[in-house]
C-alpha cells in the first residue's frame, strides 16, 4: 500500500496535512482521519472496498449526486451549517470523485467535525431515527436520475431465495439434510414473503431511493444529541422503502444479539417499533402511497426472513460470504432471524393496528 501521505496529496484538499491515523470501526472500508494545521478543515481519507463495490465510478456518481440533492432542500429550507449535514465528497486533483493508485481506490470526504453516533437503541432515539431515515428518504424522493444499482438485486426476496434453492441444490458442505427443518419454514413463508416483488411487477409498489443499511450508527449527532446527517451512503440504491425501515427494526428492535445463542433473549420490541413507525411516517407521509404504509409490519418481518435466508444459504455454502468466528456461527445467526422473526410475526396484528390509528 502507498504511503498515506502521498494518497492524501492526490486530492484537492485545503490546508497542510499534519497527521494521518486510522479512524473508526467500519467492517467494509478502511478509514483515516487527516488532521490539518490551524483552521482547515480535516478530512476522511477511505480506502473503498473495491471486492464488494466493483463500480467504483458508479458508486461515487450515486454519492455526489445524493448529497448534491440534499445540499439543495437543506439551503432551500434555510439551513445553516451544510457542510455538517450532508457528506461531501473531495474530488481528487485530477478532477476524479476518487483516485486509483494501481492497487486500491481511495476517495475522500469532508471530516464532520464535533460528532457523535449512537449504538444502543431505546423508544427515544429510535424516534429520533425514524425521522432522519424519513427526512432522508422524503429528500431524495424527488431525485431527478435514477441511481446505480450498486449491488444487484440487493434486497430482492426472489433473489435470495434463488441463492438459498442453488446452495441447497449444490450443497457443498454437506450441511443441508441437517438443516431440513428450517429450510422447510423459510419454504412454507416463500410466496408471502416475496410478495414485494410481485406487487412491483403488477405496478403497485414504486422503487425510491433508500439507504439500505439503515443501522443506528449511520446516524451523525452534534453535542447536543440532535442529529446532523446521515452517513455511509455506499449502498443508497432504487429499493422498496421497506428496506429502510424493515433493517432499522430487525437491528435495533431486537432484545437480544443479531447471533444470539440464546434464543428467549431474542423477541421483537414493540416500543421501539411504535416509536420509530410514528415518526417515520410523519416525516415521509408526503409521498408514501398507502400500500407502503400499511405494510410496514410486513417490512418488519422480510428482513429477519432475508437475513435468515442468507445466514442459511451461507451455512450451507460452506460460510463463503459472512465472516465467522467458530464453526456454527451462520446457523446460530439464522436461528436467531428465525425467532426474531417468530416474534414479529406474533406482533404483526398490534402493529397493524397502530399503523391503522396514526394518520
Ligand atoms: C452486512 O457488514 P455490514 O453489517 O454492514 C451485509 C448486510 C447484512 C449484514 C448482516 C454488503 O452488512 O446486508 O444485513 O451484514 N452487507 C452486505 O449482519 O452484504
Ligand atoms: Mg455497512
Amino acid at each position: 500500500m502507498k504511503n498515506l501521505q502521498t494518497i492524501v496529496s492526490q486530492f484537492a484538499i485545503k490546508g497542510n496535512v499534519v497527521e494521518v491515523r486510522p479512524f473508526g470501526n467500519g467492517l467494509i472500508n478502511d478509514s483515516y482521519l487527516a488532521k490539518t494545521e490551524a483552521d482547515a478543515p480535516d478530512y476522511l481519507l477511505q480506502r473503498i472496498n473495491h471486492r464488494i463495490f466493483s463500480n467504483v465510478d458508479m458508486l461515487q456518481n450515486n454519492i455526489a449526486a445524493v448529497t448534491a440533492h440534499i445540499r439543495t432542500k437543506l439551503a432551500q429550507r434555510g439551513e445553516q451549517d451544510i457542510d455538517r449535514k450532508t457528506l461531501t465528497i473531495i474530488p481528487a486533483r485530477d478532477g476524479k470523485k476518487y483516485c486509483y493508485d494501481g492497487e486500491n481506490y481511495w476517495r475522500m470526504l469532508l471530516f464532520i467535525s464535533n460528532s457523535v453516533s449512537c449504538e444502543k437503541v431505546d423508544a427515544r432515539s429510535a424516534g429520533i431515527a425514524g425521522q432522519a431515515f424519513g427526512d432522508f428518504q422524503s429528500m431524495l424522493a424527488d431525485l431527478p436520475n435514477p441511481l446505480g444499482e450498486i449491488i444487484p438485486n440487493f434486497h430482492n426476496m426472489e433473489f435470495r431465495i434463488s441463492q438459498l434453492q442453488d446452495a441447497i441444490k449444490a450443497n457443498p458442505s454437506g450441511r443441508a439434510a441437517s438443516v431440513q427443518n428450517i429450510i422447510d419454514e423459510v419454504e412454507s413463508r416463500r410466496t408471502q414473503m416475496c410478495r414485494a416483488e410481485q406487487w412491483h411487477r403488477d405496478g403497485k409498489l414504486p422503487k425510491r431511493v433508500c439507504h439500505c443499511d439503515t443501522k443506528v450508527n449511520n446516524i451523525l449527532f452534534d453535542s447536543e444529541g440532535r442529529v446532523l446527517c446521515v452517513i455511509d451512503l455506499d449502498t443508497v440504491m432504487p429499493s422498496y422503502i421497506f428496506s429502510d425501515v424493515g433493517d432499522f427494526l430487525r437491528t435495533s428492535a431486537n432484545t437480544g444479539a443479531e447471533d444470539d445463542r440464546n434464543l428467549d433473549n431474542v423477541n421483537f420490541n414493540m416500543d421501539i417499533f411504535r416509536s420509530f413507525a410514528q415518526a417515520y411516517l410523519g416525516a415521509a407521509k408526503g409521498f408514501l402511497t398507502d400500500i407502503e404504509k400499511n405494510n410496514l409490519p410486513y417490512a418488519a418481518a422480510l428482513f429477519p426472513y432475508m437475513q435468515c435466508v442468507r445466514f442459511l444459504a451461507d451455512y450451507i455454502n460452506g460460510d463463503v460470504y459472512y465472516k465467522i468466528q467458530y464453526p456454527e456461527h451462520n446457523l446460530v445467526r439464522t436461528l436467531a432471524q428465525f425467532k426474531l422473526l417468530q416474534s414479529v410475526e406474533q406482533n404483526t396484528p398490534a402493529m397493524e393496528q397502530f399503523i391503522a390509528g396514526i394518520k
